[in-house]
């Protein structure tokens, strides 16, 4: 705390980075906000019972605030038989009773609300469970569920033999069709058997959907996180899809159909309904793996608006291999084609290898740079903040139905480890002897309260990049990018006479840089804001000055820094333009 407040003191008296934006363009909230993904399981458990729940959520809140949060995103927590951890809803209104009750949600989302923060829920409309009470009364057609899923015959071979209505595989694998010996007929899951599709074209289906958003919206929800957007419609023709191994061309009928954009336009008209109620903008985001130019179409317009915020995912499969051009590549590929306000940064999920898994421990700083300093929304997934690694577990600890579907062969849990809040026996996680799933063995030394008292953790990084997001400079600031060498990145955030420069090596060697590799892409006398812990230089220390002494930085491995203009040595742009282009030959 007294970390955070120093640090914005310093920010605000020692760099003169003013408090009042002159030019206050009003941002919606969504644009800048930091979202927080939260798995409900493993975030705390509040009875010990080694799951964790809302209450737990709701004992964890000022923590949350703490580092900085704007908006909660909590994962499924409704009625389920946890086939997929929740991604199977039983019961789109209920909470389940390992998470708690509907009182415990409430009494959450007026913390969350009281704190000043916002509260995103998960929307899982393209299935539901197999033991949704709709599915039963479907499968025994009984109305008006009888269309409710999409049902069909079984394809004739010969006399004797029938077989699946076409050959559409699921994401988990195997057919997309499982046969029900009640109905005598076939019926379509894009994932799992265990999770039937909603048949979209029944409008009834839509209707009772739509519910679902006013049911959770009457009880105070900022918005959603839709789940499977791209598998929402399936083509009405149920025509083979060509065999080839090109995922965009093979799914051409059961990957992101045209109806699916309408279908999320009416959700946000719904939203939008209770936005013009009590005049409090709702967030719509979805989940898609496509590519931004075929997102945009899910953004709308504003008199036909859709999702405003398109989770982009790409930067998630980032690898040590991967140098500045691939990264400015998947960086622009955001910038260069969505709207600024629909810009969303995400580096871990609870499908995908966390961050400090992929590269290492010392490059957690480096990308929560990155994102947080970014122009836009920055998602990230709990424990993020502290580098929290990826479980590496044993047959008998997973719990996980599927493989990673699409081929992958990992079980996911293991990016699902419970959150390591202290150095007690489970992390103080749970008070049970046995967590659902085992706590990282590095618990010990690394957690949220060893962090809290580590100047130089991951944590109270973290904590200073959230401090300077608040920033003007960064919340408005225009956005330019370098690639300074093979290894190192930079870009620069400016507003009026301030700006903010963010270098990271991404490179796994040392790396020299110096004035005129960042030429003049920055104003003269900028000192250290934020290092990487990992950095050779101090949080104050002048770089690229013009003496002999500070004209370059060593950066070592998976290192980085975040340098702001002085208020001391002003340099003008033009100014330098102009020395460097006489004198750059003799200085440099
Ligand atoms: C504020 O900044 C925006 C974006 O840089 C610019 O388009 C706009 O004209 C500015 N408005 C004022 C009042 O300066
Ligand atoms: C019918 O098709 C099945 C499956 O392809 C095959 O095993 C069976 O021999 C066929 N029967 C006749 C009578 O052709
Ligand atoms: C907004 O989008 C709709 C649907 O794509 C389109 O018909 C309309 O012309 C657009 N309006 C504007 C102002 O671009
Ligand atoms: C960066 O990586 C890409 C993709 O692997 C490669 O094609 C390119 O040559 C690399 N660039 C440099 C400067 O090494
Ligand atoms: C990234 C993401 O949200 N993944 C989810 C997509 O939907 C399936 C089925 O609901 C889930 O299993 C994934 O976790
Ligand atoms: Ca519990
Ligand atoms: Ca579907």
């Amino acid at each position: 705390m007294t970390t955070a407040l120093h640090f914005i003191l310093f920010l605000t008296a020692s760099l003169g980075l003013s408090e009042e934006v002159e030019n206050s363009t009003q941002l919606e909230w969504w644009e800048t906000t930091l979202l927080y993904q939260i798995y409900p399981r493993s975030f705390k458990d509040s009875n010990a019972d080694g799951v964790g729940d809302l209450k737990g959520i709701y004992e964890k809140l000022d923590y949350v605030k703490s580092i900085g949060v704007d908006a909660i995103w909590i994962q499924p927590f409704y009625k389920s038989p946890m086939f997929d951890m929740g991604y199977d809803v039983e019961d789109y209104k209920a909470v389940d009773p390992i998470f708690g009750t509907i009182e415990d949600f409430k009494e959450l989302q007026k913390a969350v609300t009281d704190r000043g923060m916002k509260l995103i829920l998960d929307y899982v409309p393209n299935h539901t469970s197999d033991k949704c009470e709709w599915f039963k009364l479907s499968e025994r057609r009984i109305e008006p569920y009888t269309d409710y899923y999409i049902w069909k015959d079984p394809k004739r071979i010969n006399d004797t033999h029938t077989t699946v209505p076409n050959n559409w595989k699921s994401i988990f694998p195997g057919s997309m069709w499982t046969w029900s010996d009640i109905r005598k007929q076939y019926y379509l899951h894009q994932f799992s058997a265990q999770q039937p599709d909603l048949n979209y074209r029944n409008p009834k289906v839509k209707k009772e959907m739509e519910d679902v958003l006013r049911f959770w919206l009457d009880l105070g929800a900022d918005g959603f996180r839709v789940d499977a957007v791209s598998h929402l419609y399936e083509a009405a023709h149920f025509m083979d899809e060509p065999p080839s191994i090109n995922w965009d061309t093979f799914r051409i009928y059961t990957f992101e159909q045209p109806e699916c954009v309408d279908l999320v336009k009416e959700w946000r008209a719904v939203l939008d309904e209770y936005s013009k109620k009590d005049g409090k903008p709702r967030l719509l985001a979805q989940e898609n793996f496509n590519f931004p130019h075929k997102m945009l179409k899910y953004i709308g317009n504003e008199t036909n608006p859709g999702s405003q915020i398109p989770f982009f995912f790409w930067l998630m499969f980032a690898r040590p291999d991967w140098n500045t051009t691939v990264i400015d590549w998947f960086i622009h590929i955001q910038t260069d084609t969505y709207p600024r306000s629909s810009y969303n940064w995400v580096l871990d999920n609870h499908d995908n290898s966390r961050t400090s898994s992929r590269w290492f421990d010392e490059s957690v700083d480096v990308w929560n740079m990155w994102i947080l300093l970014l122009p836009g929304l920055a998602s990230i997934y709990y424990g993020t903040e502290l580098g929290m690694g990826d479980l590496k577990l044993r047959k008998d600890q997973e719990r996980d139905a599927f493989d990673g579907g699409n081929g992958r062969t990992d079980r996911r849990d293991s990016y699902r480890g419970p959150m390591l809040w202290d150095g007690t026996e489970n992390a103080g996680f749970t008070a049970s002897e046995k967590p659902w799933l085992p706590v990282h063995p590095n618990y010990w030394h690394s957690n949220v309260k060893a962090q809290q008292l580590d100047p130089n953790s991951h944590l109270n990084t973290f904590k200073k990049l959230t401090a300077l997001r608040k920033n003007p400079v960064i919340t408005h600031g225009d956005f330019q990018t370098y690639k300074i060498n093979t290894w190192v990145y930079m870009f620069t955030r400016s507003l009026e006479d301030e700006t903010i420069a963010v270098l990271l090596n991404i490179g796994s060697e040392t790396e020299k840089v110096c004035v005129k590799n960042v030429g003049c892409a920055l104003p003269g006398g900028m000192s250290v804001l934020i290092r990487s812990e990992n950095l050779e230089l101090n949080v104050g220390e002048k770089v690229f000055a013009n003496t002999r002494t500070n004209r370059c930085i060593r950066m070592r491995p998976h290192s980085g820094l975040v340098l702001g203009t002085s208020t001391a040595a002003p340099v003008s742009f033009s100014i330098c333009i102009l020395l460097f282009g006489i004198f750059s030959k003799f200085l440099l």
